[in-house]
């Protein structure tokens, strides 16, 4: 073991949590012409294997925080990989207490934005950078590229921004998956909404398995051909591809389709419930991303599931007539849906930009998750244009490619929603994407009537639609209507 007061400063980049991303991640670094390598883990173990497994990387190993900072080029720069909450905070008061004003912490685990922005104010008091990254592409992605989201301040882009870049996913075009964000938490929140948008993506997809199987009943293996040939058009994208090698996997032990054998039960790992929860507080509807979300939790409750079991559903067997015009509707509502989620998660993107003040370029946005994400997709450029466009726009379904889409598609996704309803198959992403896409376009809402209620019993006053005022009427009164102070 070299003693820290002695280590050479070798390294230009330090990994500390060599799990399966960290080590990954350190692995992708050491590929990089130029970059030499520090690596620590708590525990010693996982430094000597990956150090002893790739002596091609050429890691420089360090077994305490001093001696990692003391293999460390100044201005150090450390990327932090380890499980999101406790354990960051653990190792950032670490690597305060060793490193020197001038250098940069990256947590590139997943972390809560609020958490990002909690330790950026703290560690700034001690003169060193923290920037909060996030970054998607798991294993693979990790090694080979990732599409990677950075906060922090402007000051550590230029020493990271290099690094980041000869790291990232590289884009169709050619441009690296990576800008930076924002400030402070604005990285792990744009991760955190991209989590949001996976999660309606993959509850979208599993619904239209469901409604092409029980409705053609087509096996797993066929309908991953549907899959296949649905990623040579416009639903282009990771999701869709990896569902049909999902599809087509048999199971080694039974002989059937692995689909059948895999317990339906879906889990999370919390950051489709951070995205809701954050858009509950912003006042952004992301019911696409929701209905996903407490999806996964419906199946997960098997209790109530045996309970509900019970319930009376349609008495008639849902066949469809034309099995190949069902599929493509199917195909068009799946495509309109998926429009909505992004169109939804991008308008939490930019409610929390406008509540942080951050300044996020949703072009760019788009852009970085072409590659090394998990919901890179073709249809990731259109948005690109549309945000290049008219950067400032309110809706982005409402941009002309996806209003465009939508029109073609609209009536296919109301006969699909229409079949699952009265077939009793479950559609949760499909229909409230539906019921959204429909409440952003009415003329007119109900939600005249809500308030009108809320005057009758919490006197919470209305505006009229011909004059300018707030007004309460005296219900319990002569139910005349009077000018109010909107106090209430
Ligand atoms: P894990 O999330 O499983 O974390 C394990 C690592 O954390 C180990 O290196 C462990 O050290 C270290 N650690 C813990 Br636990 N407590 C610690 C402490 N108090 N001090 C120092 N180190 C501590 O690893 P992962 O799956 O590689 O994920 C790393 C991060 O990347 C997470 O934040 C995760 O959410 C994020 N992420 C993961 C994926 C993915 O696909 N897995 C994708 C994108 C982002 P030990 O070896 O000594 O126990």
């Amino acid at each position: 073991m070299t003693d820290a007061s002695t280590a050479p400063a070798v390294a230009n980049i330090g990994v500390v949590g060599l799990a399966v991303m960290g080590s990954n991640l350190a692995r992708n670094l050491a590929s990089r012409e130029g970059n030499t390598v520090a690596v620590f883990n708590r525990s010693r173990d996982k430094t000597d294997l990956l150090v002893s497994e790739h002596p091609e990387a050429e890691f420089v190993p360090a077994y305490s925080y001093e001696e990692f900072a003391a293999t460390l080029a100044k201005p150090r720069t450390a990327i932090i990989m380890v499980k999101a909450g406790a354990a960051t905070d653990a190792v950032i008061t670490a690597l305060t207490e060793v490193f020197e004003p001038g250098d940069i912490i990256v947590d590139g685990g997943n972390a809560l934005f609020t958490d990002t922005i909690r330790r950026e104010k703290a560690v700034r008091e001690t003169g060193i950078n923290f920037v909060g990254a996030g970054i998607s592409g798991g294993e693979e992605g990790a090694l080979t590229g990732p599409s990677i989201m950075p906060g922090g301040p402007d000051e550590s882009w230029v020493t990271l921004g290099p690094i980041l870049r000869s790291i990232a996913a590289v884009a169709p075009d050619g441009e690296p998956c990576v800008t930076h964000v924002g400030h402070d938490g604005a990285g792990h929140f744009v991760k955190m909404v991209h989590n949001g948008i996976e999660y309606a993506d993959m509850q979208l997809i599993a619904e239209a398995y469901d409604l092409i199987r029980r409705g053609t009943g087509k096996t797993p293996a066929e309908i991953a051909d549907v899959f296949a040939e649905w990623n040579t058009g416009e639903l282009e994208s990771y999701l869709i591809e990896i569902t049909a090698e999902v599809l087509r996997q048999v199971d080694a032990a039974t002989g059937q389709p692995l689909v059948d054998v895999i317990l339906d039960q879906a889990g999370a790992k919390g950051t489709g419930a951070w995205t809701v929860q954050t858009a509950l507080s912003l006042g952004v509807p992301v019911s696409g991303i929701a209905e996903a979300t407490f999806a996964r939790s419906l199946s997960s409750r098997p209790d109530q599931r045996a309970a509900g079991a019970a319930l009376p559903g349609p008495d008639e067997e849902f066949e469809v007539a034309d099995a190949d015009a069902f599929i493509e509707d199917v195909r068009q509502a799946l495509f309109a849906s998926k429009i909505v989620a992004y169109s939804q998660g991008f308008d939490e993107i930019r409610a929390g930009a406008e509540q942080y003040g951050w300044s996020i370029d949703l072009a760019a946005i788009s852009k970085i998750w072409r590659a090394g994400c998990i919901i890179r997709a073709q249809f990731l450029n259109r948005i690109a244009d549309a945000y290049g466009e008219a950067p400032d726009q309110p809706l982005l379904m409402a941009a002309p490619y996806f209003a465009d889409a939508l029109s073609r598609g609209q009536a296919a996704w109301r006969r699909v929603v229409v079949a699952a309803a009265q077939a009793g198959i479950p559609s949760p992403a499909f229909s409230s994407s539906l019921a959204y896409y429909d409440g952003i376009r009415a003329e007119r809402l109900p939600a005249a009537l809500v308030q009108g209620q809320r005057d009758f019993f919490g006197a919470h006053t209305y505006k009229r639609i011909d004059k300018p005022g707030t007004f309460h009427t005296l219900w319990s009164g002569d139910r005349t209507e009077v000018e109010a102070e909107d106090t209430h």
